[in-house]
């Protein structure tokens, strides 16, 4: 049910919320990495949506799922559509319950539980196709990286605002064929580049925390982990770019019926998400930011972050869970 509520018990409801959605992939991630080094990437999935569902059924949110786990017809839970929550303050929701579940089947590094809440109508409806991204973290002159721009000048650039040479750059992007000549011309620019084989999420995250050393990030990866990523860099600071890719009339078709008309849109950080929003991620396992989950005598421990763009508040929550309630 909905209630109408006033402006400032609107602000309160979203400030309390901001420290509920911890809970969410806090619970997420501990069933998730449950199945880490299994090899069985669809069930650590499941995991991680049945428990983001039940933790989400329980805040005060009429919430709709606007990136979820794809299109009623091929995802029972956590659909794009699917309403959540036990009545309350209106938010539209784009989650990923697990990011990276080849990384979890594999014990692989940086895998996370990840979900932002953001006002209604404010997030990119992104249909499930490729996203370009280039993003880079806070404190650069607004649109000093373009994603249009050629990868040698985007790292001269970056790195004449850093006063460093273009080879103290480095620039994470994802190990795939697809990317070859990115690559080389980012290495021809003189730049480093650490490649990842999945996760871009985290690879964009890392860019606003230089205690990672990635100062860059750039190359296609699926549009909906871009909403999120930009939901993350609303909060955080950095500067973002998306346009989305499509490989086929279906794609195309699947774009137009999310509403998106312009298909060759470059889409800057406040057009993917313009609104308020809360973003929270929990790592599964141990990855560049955040610890995975552990267990410490009858606990698992976990460690998020939790973000909110009205503020720039960003928090980070480590906690540890009775294993017999987890
Ligand atoms: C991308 C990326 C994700 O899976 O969706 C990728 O954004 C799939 O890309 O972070 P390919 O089709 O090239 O394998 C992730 O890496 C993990 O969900």
């Amino acid at each position: 049910m909905s209630v109408t509520i006033s402006v400032p018990q609107q602000q309160l409801l979203e400030r309390i919320l901001t420290l509920e959605i911890v809970r969410v992939t806090e619970r997420a991630a501990v069933s998730a990495a449950r199945l880490r080094g299994h090899g069985r990437e669809k069930a650590a999935d499941q995991a991680a949506v049945d428990a983001m569902r039940r933790e989400l059924n329980k805040l005060p949110i009429v919430g709709t799922v606007v990136i979820g786990e794809g299109e009623r017809d091929e995802a029972p839970m956590l659909f794009i559509g699917e309403k959540v929550g036990q009545g309350g303050l209106a938010v539209d929701i784009a989650l990923d319950p697990l990011e990276g579940t080849t990384l979890t089947a594999k014990a692989m590094a940086n895998a996370l539980a990840v979900m932002a809440m953001a006002e209604p109508g404010t997030m990119l409806n992104a249909p499930d196709t490729y996203m370009d991204k280039i993003a880079i973290g806070p404190g650069y002159a607004e649109g000093l990286i373009d994603i249009d721009a050629e990868p040698g000048d985007n790292i001269n650039a970056l790195a004449r605002a850093k006063g460093v040479k273009p080879s103290e750059i480095t620039c994470c992007v994802m190990d795939r064929p697809r990317h070859e000549t990115l690559v080389a011309k980012l290495r021809k620019a003189g730049a480093a580049v650490k490649l990842i084989t999945d996760g871009d999420v985290a690879g964009i995250i890392e860019t606003t925390d230089p205690s990672t050393g990635v100062d860059l990030y750039i190359g296609s990866g699926g549009a909906p982990e871009g909403v999120l990523a930009a939901a993350a860099l609303r909060c955080i600071g950095g500067q973002m770019q998306g346009r989305l890719v499509f490989r086929n009339d279906d794609e195309r078709a699947r774009a137009a019926k999310w509403g998106v008309t312009d298909l060759n849109r470059k889409y800057g950080l406040l057009e993917l998400v313009s609104g308020d929003v809360v973003f929270s991620a929990t790592g599964v396992t141990d990855g560049s930011m955040l610890r995975g989950v552990h267990r410490e005598g009858g606990f698992y421990t976990t460690e998020s972050v939790v973000m909110r763009s009205a503020t720039g508040t960003v928090r980070w929550i480590k906690a540890r869970h009775r294993i017999k309630d987890a």
